[in-house]
């Protein structure tokens, strides 16, 4: 009998990305993206490393089918990558690279896995980044043909639909810090980007609509829970709210874009013509009604008298005593608590989905070829606890899809920061079931645990 027990029809399942687990950068009429321009320039990535091939998952895909089945996933939440469609970002669609994904949703459907799309999840095509990328309005036009052509040909049998991974990432990490793609450090352009990502959203909306009938749509965004340690640093920890969590959460949900970060951007100059990007009937758009709200959650982030606004690597402070992945990030179950409920309490998306937590650790294979990542499993254990708790409150959670499914490129860190439930060995792509995937089958067995 399983001490904590999950609603009926929970989906239970794990996600990857496009170029973080494919490779194949370059077959089948595939366009170059961002992220094959940026790992191909020295001193972008550890190591040197690329996406080309990555965990194969190109060629692989029916044994990795028959690995989540053996796991018992429910739901497998993938990314499609723009340029295998439209190789230049519009125009020709590329059939092979429909035929593609069609083919791995047909093979989940026969699994009885739920396919769970996201149609961007960083993988710019190249020629869109050329005439200007995120920070130029066409981009969302070119988006908005792209998901009128993938939900038109996988709509009938694709019914979870996420217009994007984390858009914060893609605007605030690759145009004004510039540790990702295309690897800009120009804040007026991040904020550009933003805007033009959550547009692209909105339009998205009526027209994945359209073309798959009775589906759900919706957005992940990247949450962190924020928390100041010292009285004195309580503006620092509602600055990083704003920057990383309010400025996407409110205009989605009719709030428009925060007060205090417009205020803060002006001052610093980010803003020097205003919002002059916000077109009219702009706000009608980004608040397109959607069916749930995509959550990923990895840690908190704790200020002190030490953190500096202005500087993300300031962001985390953890306590001394704090427990941390291998990754440097502070294992924080509490934070997805609290986040669940101020999200449901404060916003109330109609339902929310975890489509990302989980955690860096980089335990290999024993002698006898076993992975025991006992830190993996009580971070998941401890994290689908807290999920759980927020549940019995009333947060209207419908779903946990743990990051990752495989070990994978885990972009700027390369293949040195390991997220799987599965272990990857990049010369030979043979896949070993980490302990936590073990346990992990068990839990989505009795739906608890
Ligand atoms: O690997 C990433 C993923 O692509 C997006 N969310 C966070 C993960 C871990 O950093």
């Amino acid at each position: 009998m399983s001490q904590i027990q999950f609603p009926q029809d929970f989906l239970w399942g794990a996600a990857t990305a496009s170029y973080q687990i494919e490779g194949a950068w370059n077959e089948d009429g595939k366009g170059v993206s961002i992220w094959d321009t940026f790992s191909h320039a020295a001193g972008n990535v550890q190591n040197g490393d690329t996406g080309d091939v990555a965990c194969d998952h190109y060629h692989r895909w029916p044994e990795d089918i028959a690995l989540m089945k053996a796991l018992n996933f429910q739901t497998y939440r993938f990314s499609i990558g723009w340029p295998r469609i439209l190789p230049t970002g519009r125009g020709t669609v590329n059939q092979a690279g429909l035929d593609f994904y069609s083919r791995l949703v047909d093979g989940l459907l026969e699994a009885d896995i739920v396919p769970f799309v996201t149609l961007y999840h960083w993988d710019l095509p190249q020629a869109l980044q050329d005439e200007g990328g995120w920070p130029a309005r066409s981009t969302a036009d070119a988006f908005v043909e792209y998901a009128d052509v993938v939900s038109r040909h996988l709509g009938d049998r694709v019914k979870h639909w996420i217009t994007h991974n984390e858009p914060w990432v893609v605007a605030f990490l690759g145009n004004q810090v510039g540790i990702h793609a295309p690897g800009l450090q120009d804040w007026n352009a991040a904020l550009k980007a933003a805007h033009h990502l959550l547009i692209s959203h909105g339009q998205a909306v009526p027209v994945i609509r359209q073309n798959s009938p009775d589906a759900e749509v919706g957005i992940t965004l990247n949450f962190t829970w924020a928390e100041a340690a010292t009285p004195t640093s309580y503006q620092t920890a509602r600055y990083f709210d704003g920057y990383l969590n309010r400025w996407f959460l409110d205009p989605l949900y009719g709030r428009r874009y925060p007060a205090d970060m417009v205020a803060t951007y002006t001052e610093q100059g980010y803003l020097p013509n205003g919002l002059d990007f916000v077109q009219p009937g702009d706000w009608d758009i980004i608040t397109a009604p959607t069916d749930f709200l995509g959550i990923n959650y990895y840690t908190r982030t704790l200020t002190n008298d030490d953190t500096d606004p202005h500087n993300m690597g300031s962001r985390r402070i953890p306590p001394q005593e704090s427990e941390l992945t291998d990754f440097d990030w502070e294992v924080y179950p509490e934070g997805l608590y609290n986040l669940l409920n101020r999200l449901h309490f404060d916003y109330q998306p109609p339902k929310l989905y975890i489509t990302e937590n989980g955690a860096c650790y980089n335990d290999g294979p024993d002698a006898n070829g076993r992975v025991a990542d006992t830190r993996r499993l009580s971070y998941l254990k401890r994290h689908f606890a807290a999920a759980h708790r927020a549940i019995q409150n009333g947060v209207p959670l419908a779903g946990y899809m743990v990051w990752s499914m495989l070990d994978n490129f885990e972009w700027a860190e390369g293949y040195d920061k390991r997220f799987g439930l599965v272990w990857v060995d990049y010369d030979t792509q043979e896949r070993i079931p980490k302990d936590s995937a073990l346990w992990y089958k068990d839990v989505i067995a009795n739906n608890g645990f």
